[in-house]
C-alpha cells in the first residue's frame, strides 16, 4: 500500500514529504486496502508452463540488479495503484524469447466477478539478444537525463498518457529491465488478449472508461490486433527503445483499471524509494554527532 502523490508535476522530487511519510503510511495501513500481487521467482531449471525450463540471467546483461529485486520493486508500484481488495498470481522467470521479443506474458487462468486474470507466467529474454539493464536502484531513475510526462484529451479532459525517462546513460543505455517488467505485470491486471474481459472490450478498438473511474466518457485507444495502447509513450505501448524508462501513466492505469473493474484507482503510484529513505535518516541522525565533534574542536 503507498499514499498518493499530490505534485504530479514532480513526481520524483520529495525531499519534504519524507518527514511525515511515516505518519502517512501508518495512516493508509489502518484505512485501506489494496490489491495484492504474489510474485514467485522460478529460478534455473525450474518449469513453467509452456515457457518451458528456466534458465541464468543472461551473462550480457549490465548494471548488477537481479530479476528478483526488480520484480519486487513492479510489484509495490502496481499494488499501489489499485485499491481494491484482490489477489493475483505471478510466476516469473528467465527464459529465452525470439526474434525482437523481450518479455512475454501468458495468463495462466482468470475467472471471478468482476472477472479478472488471477495467474500469469511472465518471461524474460535469456539468450543474450536482448542486452539489458538490470538496475541495481529499481527505486529511482538517476540513470536518465530527461523526464517527460505527456497529455492527451481522449474525451473526458486532459489525462496523463505518458511517464518516460530517456537518455539513459551508462549501463542505462541498455534495455531497461524494471519497464518491461512492468509492462509484462501490467499485461496480467488487464490487457491481455487471453482475457475474456479485455475481449469484451475491445470490440470498438477503445477502452471506454466508465464511472466511477475518473476520466469517466474517455476512450483510451488500442492496437487493432494485440493488447497493447495505441499511443506513443504508454508503457503498455507494444515496444520500447533502449535507453528509455517509463512508468505507468494514468491511461494504463484507467485501461486495467476498466477492464478489470478495480474502482479505487491511484493515478499517481509511488515508486519506494527506501534506499533513499536509509540515507536521509542516517544523514540526520549523524548531524549531531558532526556538530559535537566541531564543537570540541573549537
Ligand atoms: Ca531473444
Ligand atoms: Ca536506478
Ligand atoms: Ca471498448
Ligand atoms: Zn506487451
Amino acid at each position: 500500500m503507498r499514499t498518493i502523490n499530490s505534485t504530479p508535476s514532480r513526481p520524483f522530487g520529495r525531499l519534504r514529504e519524507w518527514v511525515c511519510a511515516p505518519l502517512i503510511v501508518a495512516l493508509a495501513a489502518s484505512c485501506c486496502q489494496a490489491i495484492t500481487i504474489n510474485a514467485i521467482y522460478r529460478g534455473p531449471g525450474e518449469l513453467l508452463g509452456t515457457f518451458g525450463t528456466a534458465q541464468s540471467a543472461p551473462a550480457n546483461a549490465v548494471g548488477g540488479g537481479t530479476l528478483q529485486a526488480i520484480m519486487d520493486v513492479a510489484v509495490d508500484y502496481w499494488e499501489s495503484a489499485y485499491g481494491d481488495p484482490f489477489t493475483l498470481t505471478v510466476q516469473y522467470g528467465w527464459f529465452p524469447r525470439t526474434g525482437s521479443t523481450t518479455g512475454t506474458h501468458r495468463l495462466l487462468s482468470e475467472g471471478g466477478t468482476p472477472h479478472r486474470e488471477t495467474s500469469a507466467a511472465i518471461a524474460l529474454d535469456s539468450d543474450g539478444s536482448t542486452i539489458w539493464f538490470a538496475d541495481p536502484t529499481p527505486t529511482d531513475s538517476v540513470e536518465f537525463s530527461t523526464y517527460t510526462d505527456y497529455t492527451a484529451d481522449l474525451g473526458a479532459g486532459v489525462m496523463n498518457v505518458g511517464r518516460e525517462f530517456t537518455g539513459g546513460f551508462g549501463h542505462a543505455a541498455r534495455h531497461d529491465l524494471f519497464t518491461t517488467v512492468l509492462h509484462e505485470v501490467g499485461h496480467a491486471l488487464g490487457l491481455s488478449s487471453a482475457n475474456n474481459a479485455f475481449v469484451a472490450e475491445r470490440g470498438d478498438n477503445d477502452v471506454d472508461v466508465l464511472s466511477p473511474l475518473p476520466f469517466a466518457g474517455s476512450q483510451i485507444p488500442l492496437n487493432s490486433g494485440n493488447a497493447h495502447l495505441n499511443m506513443s509513450h504508454p508503457l503498455m505501448r507494444s515496444s520500447r527503445g533502449s535507453g528509455v524508462r517509463r512508468l505507468a501513466s494514468e491511461a494504463d492505469i484507467l485501461a486495467n483499471a476498466q477492464i478489470s473493474q478495480f474502482t479505487q484507482v491511484n493515478l499517481m503510484p509511488l515508486v519506494p524509494e527506501p534506499a533513499t529513505w536509509v540515507l536521509l535518516a542516517a544523514g540526520v541522525s549523524a548531524l549531531p554527532l558532526v556538530r559535537r565533534r566541531r564543537a570540541h574542536r573549537s
